[in-house]
């Protein structure tokens, strides 16, 4: 089993939710990592120093030694067989397939729908107002799939009463969609008692984005 020898480093901005996701994920493999704060509001992102470890320009980036991983998926996967001491990908072949079918509707088809840069070009060619609507349409799609999709599955979080990868993925999105596209919850229980399960967990909470050292302080 490998064990953690260096420190990791973790590029990330305390409000990115795909940051957030790797922010649990290292909290719940115990691993102590360097948070290396990217401000995508002043954008850093787009620095040539940056896009040296990230082509396109997007947090998270992970760093283990001379290892360089961008893109939260290919981070987990990275993550999940150098450090295995605590699988989050459950060795049932079905509930491992909806691990991944949920942490990729997060990821492909909300959390891209939200993105700022998505945003920006919504606000810029059809105008402010339309930016929240936008996002919370499309999150709400997602979560409406979500809904149906895990009340089979569902027990204390999404794959039963283990904690495992698409609770990682889907935390930091419910987040998001409360707090910064108003999403009303009352359409999704299933969603939302899981999100109360997550609410009490120290590595869930320690990744959230108001306690990230980059967060705005007022
Ligand atoms: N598929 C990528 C998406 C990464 C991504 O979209 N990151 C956002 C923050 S959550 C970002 O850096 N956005 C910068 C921008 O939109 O300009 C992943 O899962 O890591």
């Amino acid at each position: 089993m490998a064990q953690q020898q260096n420190k990791l480093k973790l590029y990330s901005h305390w409000i990115s939710s795909c940051s957030c996701r790797i922010r649990i994920v290292l909290n719940l493999k115990g691993l102590e990592y360097q948070y290396i704060p990217v401000n995508l509001r002043k954008g850093e992102h787009l620095s040539p120093d940056f896009q040296k470890l990230n082509p396109i320009g997007y947090v998270p980036v992970l760093v283990d030694c001379d290892d360089v991983i961008s893109d939260s998926f290919a981070i987990f996967m990275y993550l999940e067989e150098k450090y295995p001491q605590i699988p989050l990908l459950p060795s049932d072949l079905h509930k491992k397939a909806l691990n991944i079918q949920v942490a990729n509707i997060v990821c492909s088809s909300i959390q891209p729908l939200q993105n700022r840069a998505v945003l920006n070009c919504i606000e810029e060619k059809v105008g402010p107002d339309e930016k929240i609507p936008w996002a919370k349409f499309h999150i709400e799609k997602g979560f409406g799939a979500l809904e149906k999709l895990l009340k089979d599955h569902a027990g204390r979080y999404v794959t039963g009463d283990e904690v495992s990868m698409a609770d990682a993925f889907l935390a930091p999105q419910i987040d998001a969609g409360i707090k910064r596209f108003n999403v009303d919850m009352a359409r999704f229980p299933i969603l939302t008692r899981l999100n109360e399960a997550y609410s009490v967990l120290p590595e869930f909470q320690k990744a959230m984005p108001e306690n990230q050292p980059d967060a705005p302080t007022a």
